[in-house]
């Protein structure tokens, strides 16, 4: 064998090493991280830790209580099972709103069986009303009362919903006791809650401190 020879075979074995050291290397990086990744957002998702839980003070307690990840507390007074529901039309963004949110995003999740205070403020220019509904279809219609059973009803009637609201900078407040179930909330004006005027309740004995979650 000549000296080209030998070069050559020199060649193709450390040509071979390198690549096997080069996809070793790639292998690792590129793969062995991707699992972890993935699992660590499985945990996020689905366990409350100290890590991604928020802490809150209750306004009536000291009592300091974990909330999943992305909640936000309610005002609550424990002593006699209330949760305070400050609700607002807003005018900033789109009109049919509730706290700037729309089409079922904003969640209010309370104990089950405590009693719930509304405060509606409606600052928008067009009248607006707030009802709670056990709702027996999926999305609301022009008229929420076919939709479901009205619990409660600020700045108007069980009657009067479909045009009779409070104006732009009034409040209105109504109360009512929720057993475990999902609920609506919603304005009742003809067609406001199928614009994008509605949320959802969820009452559960699982919930032991109030909070919402906009999703
Ligand atoms: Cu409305």
């Amino acid at each position: 064998m000549n000296k080209i020879g030998v070069g050559i075979i020199v060649l193709i074995f450390v040509g071979t090493a390198f690549m096997i050291g080069f996809l070793a290397y790639n292998f690792s990086v590129v793969n062995f991280p991707v699992p972890v990744v993935h699992n660590a957002k499985l945990l996020g998702k689905l366990t409350v830790t100290a890590s991604n839980a928020t802490t809150i003070t209750s306004t009536s307690t000291s009592t300091n209580t974990s909330l999943p990840s992305g909640a936000e507390p309610l005002p609550y007074n424990s002593a006699n099972k209330t949760v305070f529901l400050y609700v607002v039309a807003s005018s900033s963004g789109q009109p049919f709103n509730f706290n700037g949110t729309s089409n079922g995003q904003l969640h209010f999740y309370i104990p089950a069986g405590w009693t719930v205070i509304v405060h509606f403020t409606n600052q928008e220019g067009l009248e607006h009303n707030f009802l709670i509904i056990q709702n027996t279809t999926a999305t609301p219609g022009d008229d929420v009362g076919q939709d479901g059973t009205i619990l409660l009803a600020a700045g108007t009637t069980t009657s009067n919903y479909l045009n009779q609201g409070i104006s732009s900078g009034q409040t209105a407040s109504a109360s009512t006791t929720l057993p475990a179930g999902i609920y609506w909330f919603a304005c009742g004006i003809s067609g406001h809650a199928a614009a994008g005027m509605w949320g959802v309740i969820v009452s559960s004995s699982s919930v032991t401190t109030p909070y919402y979650l906009i999703s």
